[in-house]
């Protein structure tokens, strides 16, 4: 059992007031709050040794590019990655798709291939390849869902063929939540020659990724989900394909050798790595990657279970309410409409009782089009994440109700 009263302690956030409430934090899946550890980390790279990294001669340098390739390390750890040369640091899951799109898509792709996604991705593993597709003529085809929320695996098999060039699908849905059967997906896609991508912005966090084991081509990732900073993110990739990989940027700390007409490139990370590296942003991520390690995510996902198995009775007992995504198995999010009431006006009464909960079309508008609704309401749990935050959602739901039951008589 986590010890969350003594978790939220490492959380000075959480020990604010909103609008004289106590603030109830149920937006971790748009972004995690940090914990102590990740934000003095920051601090001690700014206070005692901030200097750029991989220059330097002077010990404050060594010092900086030490604490910076060790956080490397550390999740390359999380992720059991054998060899740190995968790892590319960028600032978000955003830019790490956007990488394999346009570098290993520009290179790859002609017109006829097929890359295939699904329908309920984030637009950050969608629009990427709509741009790689329009310059290559490579067509994008999608994986459907059945009727409650997840992919349709039935489809799958005709959806691949030797023609698909490349798969790129969202492990944990955010807005639904549904966890998709990765495994299955990347040999299936294996088994016609196209190489896969997985997003994991919303399962390293939670359910932690074991890439050895996926044996997926690419993941994608953003810190600031994982307890970790803003502006830092992860690529992981077989080193072997992103070595074959043009550049995606081009600067300083990713060249080996530069004429006036051409450049040779650095070896494997640094290849991806243009420009001054978010140094303090990465350091914070490996202090965030040993916070959870210390918890263990099997006892992080244990806790969310219990409490979104607890959120789905309490917002069903409400009635009038309806809830997407699959069920019992899900990831830490409950999306959710209470039915004739715009989510914004939910949100916004909710924030009244301190609740935070995004409403939204959560960056998945073609899903939203699939659910036929403009956006939902979405709470999301962490590790954080107590019995009484929901117990404050419900009661700031059950005055959504009465206010909007008063309006419609
Ligand atoms: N993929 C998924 C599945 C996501 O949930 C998100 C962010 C991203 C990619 C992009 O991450 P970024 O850090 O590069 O922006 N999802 C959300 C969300 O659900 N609410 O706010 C951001």
């Amino acid at each position: 059992m986590l010890n969350v009263e003594h978790i939220r302690k490492d959380f000075p956030i959480l020990g604010r007031t909103v609008k004289g409430k106590r603030f109830v934090y149920l937006d971790s899946a748009a972004t995690s709050q940090k914990p102590l550890a990740v934000i003095e980390a920051e601090v001690d790279f700014y206070r005692r040794y901030n200097a750029n990294v991989h220059r330097g001669v002077y010990t404050v340098s060594e010092e900086a590019t030490a604490a910076y390739e060790t956080a490397r390390e550390k999740v390359c750890d999380f992720i059991h990655a054998r060899r740190r040369e995968g790892l590319v640091f960028t600032r978000n899951a955003t830019e790490a798709i956007n990488l394999v799109a346009s570098s290993w898509g520009r290179t790859n792709l002609k017109a006829g291939d097929e890359i295939l996604l699904s329908q309920m991705e984030h637009h950050s593993n969608l629009v990427p390849w709509q741009l790689i597709s329009q310059q290559t003529g490579a067509v994008l085809k999608f994986i459907p869902l059945t009727g409650d929320g997840r992919l349709d695996m039935e489809k799958l098999p005709g959806l691949l063929s030797k023609r698909t060039k490349f798969v790129s699908v969202v492990h944990v849905s955010n807005s639904l939540g549904t966890i998709n059967p990765v495994r299955n997906i990347i040999d299936a896609a294996h088994s016609v020659g196209a190489l896969v991508l997985i997003d994991a912005s919303q399962s390293v966090q939670h359910l932690g990724v074991n890439v050895k084991e996926l044996d997926c081509d690419f993941i994608a990732f953003s810190g600031h989900k994982m307890l970790g900073p803003t502006g830092i993110g992860v690529l992981w990739g077989k080193p072997a394909i992103l070595d074959a990989m043009p550049p995606y940027q081009g600067g300083g700390e990713m060249i080996s050798e530069v004429q006036l007409e051409r450049s040779t490139y650095r070896e494997l990370p640094g290849k991806f790595e243009a420009g001054t590296p978010n140094i303090a942003g990465a350091i914070g991520l490996g202090a965030a990657v040993d916070y959870l390690s210390a918890i263990g995510l099997e006892e992080i996902r244990r806790h969310e279970q219990g409490l979104i198995a607890y959120a789905l009775d309490q917002i069903d007992a409400l009635g009038e309410v309806e809830i997407y995504g699959p069920r019992p198995d899900r990831g830490g999010v409950v999306s959710f409409n209470v039915v004739g009431v715009h989510p914004h006006d939910v949100a916004t009464i909710l924030d009244e009782y301190g609740v935070a909960v995004r409403a939204g079309h959560h960056c998945t508008q073609p899903l939203m089009r699939w659910l036929d609704v403009p956006a939902t309401v979405r709470a999301s749990v962490y590790l954080y994440t107590t019995k009484d935050d929901l117990d404050q959602l419900v009661v700031g739901l059950k005055k959504v109700k009465e206010v909007f039951s008063s309006v419609t008589v």
